[in-house]
């Protein structure tokens, strides 16, 4: 098949979802393009059968706010017509649905199928903010095909915005062979030879609730000897730095930045913490638990159906930092429970969501779509 996959470029849930499907698709024997204003993360290398095209950014005295959606559209059309291309597919709402819906009018003559997968805040914040609610409405009727990430948030899609659609859950997926459990560390060494590590990894918006995660490790830090290692940048990072400063406890607690490199970190973590506001699956939860690192999260949306609470980790009461501390320590202090707990995180990633049984998921609904071309397209 030949795909055309759009997403954001950035180091958020969606972008590395689309880039891994795309990699995954490539290797399977399809053709796909990636369109989108920057090569997204984990594209640095584009394989044999993936291409990039970028969208260009137009300067012009009147485009004070560059209609970016407009300029990707007609790039997908570019793409679409050079590349032959028989389906879109939009990771994240907006502005992505609307702009394949477009491109699938324009370029009629391609018989172009839409799928569309909601990922989570453009579900829960933005496409079902009253300033998009309409167009995000539209985009998913006119969709050939709706998923999302989670049942959560198919239900969640089904409440905010009455669509009356088959919206199908494929869920996120990983790579076990490159979450190894446990081989040799790659960050600095531990300052001590017990010291445990806690880790974190996200893109630092609000809804991540970072400063809870400061909060969380300077209680554990008080039982046991522990470091935080805080991995991603956005938004919040200055608070979380702060929030560890007025702690007193910065000297154990390190900023990474953004980096591909999230196995090689996953592997030095001994812990994991997710105290998300909301989260419409939790990818980095996923991947924690593909390293066999077990996970303390919020018990909240698409986290439930990825961590089982009392096996592959913990689930508490958003911002009960108190809690989610106290079973950290119980896991770091209990060697057997904590060993019981890092074999069930990895069996469940491999069991539910190893990439060799999701992909095919994406396949049978690209094929299915593909089979029932519209009557009169000439294709
Ligand atoms: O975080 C966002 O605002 C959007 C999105 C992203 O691009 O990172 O994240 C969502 O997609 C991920 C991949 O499907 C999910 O694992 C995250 O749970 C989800 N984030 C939220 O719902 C907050």
């Amino acid at each position: 098949m030949r795909i055309g996959i759009i997403c954001y470029p950035t180091h958020g849930g969606s972008g590395v979802v689309a880039t891994e499907l795309g990699k995954h698709l490539a290797e399977r024997g399809h053709e796909v393009a990636f369109i989108s204003y920057a090569a997204p993360l984990r594209l640095s290398h584009p394989p044999a059968g993936v291409s990039f095209h970028e969208v260009e950014v137009v300067e012009y005295p009147l485009l004070q706010n560059f209609p970016h959606t407009l300029a990707l559209a007609s790039k997908m059309v570019t793409v679409a017509r050079m590349k032959d291309l028989q389906l879109l597919h939009a990771h994240y709402a907006l502005p992505f649905a609307p702009a394949a819906l477009l491109v699938k009018q324009i370029a009629s003559e391609l018989d172009l199928k839409v799928v569309t997968t909601l990922h989570g805040t453009d579900v829960t914040e933005v496409g079902s903010h009253p300033a998009f609610l309409p167009v995000t409405r539209l985009a998913l009727k006119q969709s050939d095909a709706v998923t999302t990430v989670s049942h959560f948030l198919k239900e969640e899609a089904y409440r905010q915005f009455q669509v009356e659609k088959e919206i199908e859950v494929i869920y996120n997926f990983v790579d076990l062979d490159r979450h190894q459990a446990h081989p040799p560390s790659c960050v600095p060494p531990r300052d001590s030879p017990g010291q445990r590590t806690l880790m974190h990894i996200s893109n630092f918006r609000a809804v991540k609730r970072v400063v809870d995660v400061i909060e969380i490790f300077s209680y554990v830090a008080e039982e046991v000897d522990a470091r935080l290692i805080m991995v991603g940048d956005g938004p919040d990072t200055c608070h979380a730095l702060q929030k560890a400063l007025e702690l007193g406890i910065s000297d154990r607690v390190r900023f990474t930045g953004v980096t591909e490199e999230v196995e090689s970190l996953l592997r030095t973590a001994d812990l994991f913490l997710l105290p998300s506001q909301l989260e419409g699956f939790g990818l980095a939860a996923l991947e924690a638990m593909a390293s066999g690192v077990p996970v303390i999260a919020s018990d909240v949306g698409g986290l439930r159906e990825v961590v089982r609470h009392g096996e592959t980790g913990f689930l508490e009461g958003v911002g009960d930092t108190k809690a989610m501390a106290e079973d950290a320590i119980t896991l770091l202090t209990d060697h057997a429970l904590y060993e019981k707990f890092c074999e069930a995180a990895r069996k469940r990633a491999s069991e539910l969501f190893d990439y060799h049984d999701i992909i095919p998921q994406y396949e049978a609904l690209y094929e299915r779509l593909l089979k029932n071309p519209t009557p009169n397209s000439g294709k």
